[in-house]
């Protein structure tokens, strides 16, 4: 196993700060213990959560007004790789990529992706593109593409999702996330069900192409690029499309892709019900699709997305296995560091999920004891488990202090020595 940051470094570093996590661990597991919590159990649900890394979310994002690209940019998908496997040697809990074509297309999928296995990462999801013209290509996608009016433009991006298939067979995924932006900005521009019939008929022409062991992922959007409306505007539409299309075709929750205060533990709970349920994209927002840092400014509704999710696996719901990644664009952080701490941010909110008495809030559920209800979900995101995060990275070789430790490695000051700007990296989303 290769590692992108001295493993001595991050053991010197881990040694220093295990008297100290020993004593807040037992006193963690002491308090939990006396909840009838186990927290050796707990520990080993913090190690086997995993959450995939967006390839596109390594570089510098921007906006349109701007981009204002930060030291090290990786220029291409074989450096993304290694910052993946930074993210991942750090946090103990990022250990899959999920790439979006063509930005990260190679010609040799095997030498990509014997460079990803070195280092022990995998690849999950891989998306497709057809909200950007390439330059090659015959028609455009400025009308959209899966419901385009012209036939021609719908089996082009058709069949570049069928390619985008094969590099992702080539890489070890079983996952295809189709998101299109797909719309109109003008009232009357675009009939509403023409629109979404020839939607419809293109993710099935798409599903055809499905190996038997994959999933299509269907990603919802309230709006961008579209200003007035969007074929897969919400998960209603979603929900739709996905039962048209197939069983193995379900929706993907990107977290920022709804309006503000919409319920979105909620949806989460109907696409469970219904057998939906395909992933999260996981991010935070204040007012659009603004892909902040997981968690940092709505951990409570993390939280309670991930109650939703730790309940399903109580009542052993069928047919439930979601993907976690993360789709984040960082435009004033280190990407880095972003995506160690949105990584950890997101097993937090899943731990904590863990801790949630379901026996004494089904009875304050049936009772209509509200407060009491509230406050059982209150005790669990109450409770700091920071050792138990903490402890899981300790077990698994990663850092206790993951950001303090990657910034002692001086990784980031290594790439921009390394990887000089040629000005012409633009790996962020812009
Ligand atoms: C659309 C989206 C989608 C990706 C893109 C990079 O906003 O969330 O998941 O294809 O970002
Ligand atoms: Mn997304």
């Amino acid at each position: 196993m290769k590692y992108p940051i001295s493993p001595d470094l991050v053991a010197e570093k881990n040694d220093q700060l295990t008297p100290d996590l020993q004593k807040d661990y037992d006193a963690l597991g002491e308090q939990l213990e006396r909840r009838g919590l186990d927290i050796k159990a707990l520990i080993r649900q913090a190690e086997d959560f995993d959450i995939a890394v967006p390839s596109w979310g390594t570089g510098t994002g921007g906006t349109r007004f701007a981009r204002f690209p930060g030291e090290g940019e990786p220029r291409n998908i074989f450096e993304k790789v290694e910052d993946c496997a930074v993210i991942n040697q750090m946090s103990g809990c990022a250990s899959e990529i999920s790439p979006h074509f063509p930005w990260d297309k190679v010609d040799d999928f095997s030498e990509l992706k014997a460079h990803s296995s070195q280092y022990g990462l995998g690849w999950s999801s891989v998306n497709s593109n057809t909200f950007q013209d390439q330059p090659d290509q015959e028609c455009s996608y400025k009308y959209g593409s899966l419901s385009h009016a012209d036939a021609a433009v719908r089996e082009q991006a058709i069949a570049h999702n069928l390619q985008v298939i094969e590099w992702g067979k080539q890489l070890g995924s079983k996952v295809i996330t189709v998101w299109v932006g797909d719309g109109s900005n003008h009232p009357g521009q675009q009939h509403f069900q023409r629109a979404f019939e020839r939607y419809l008929a293109s993710a099935k022409a798409i599903y055809q192409g499905l190996p038997e062991d994959w999933e299509m992922h269907i990603e919802h959007k309230m709006f961008e690029p579209a200003f007035y409306s969007t074929v897969i505007q919400d998960w209603g539409s979603n929900i739709l499309a996905a039962m048209e299309t197939g069983e193995r075709c379900k929706s993907l929750v990107d977290l920022g892709h709804h309006a503000p205060n919409v319920n979105i533990e909620m949806i989460v709970s109907r696409l469970i019900q219904f057998k939906k349920l395909g992933g999260f994209h996981f991010n935070d927002s204040k007012y659009g699709d603004d892909d902040l840092d997981s968690g940092s400014l709505h951990p409570y509704q993390q939280f309670l997305i991930f109650n939703e999710l730790v309940d399903a696996e109580y009542r052993k719901q069928p047919g439930f296995a979601p993907a976690y990644m993360l789709d984040q664009s960082h435009n004033v952080t280190d990407p880095i560091e972003s995506l160690i701490n949105s990584a950890t941010e997101v097993q937090r909110s899943f731990i904590k999920a863990l801790l949630v008495d379901r026996k004494a809030l089904e009875r304050y559920q049936s009772d209509n004891d509200a407060i009491m209800a509230s406050n059982t979900l209150k005790a669990a995101f109450n409770t700091d488990v920071s050792p138990i995060l903490a402890m899981a990275r300790k077990n698994k070789g990663a850092a206790i202090d993951s950001l303090a430790t990657y910034r002692a490695s001086g990784y980031r000051q290594q790439a921009a020595k390394a990887r000089p700007d040629t000005g012409g990296n633009r790996s962020g989303i812009v």
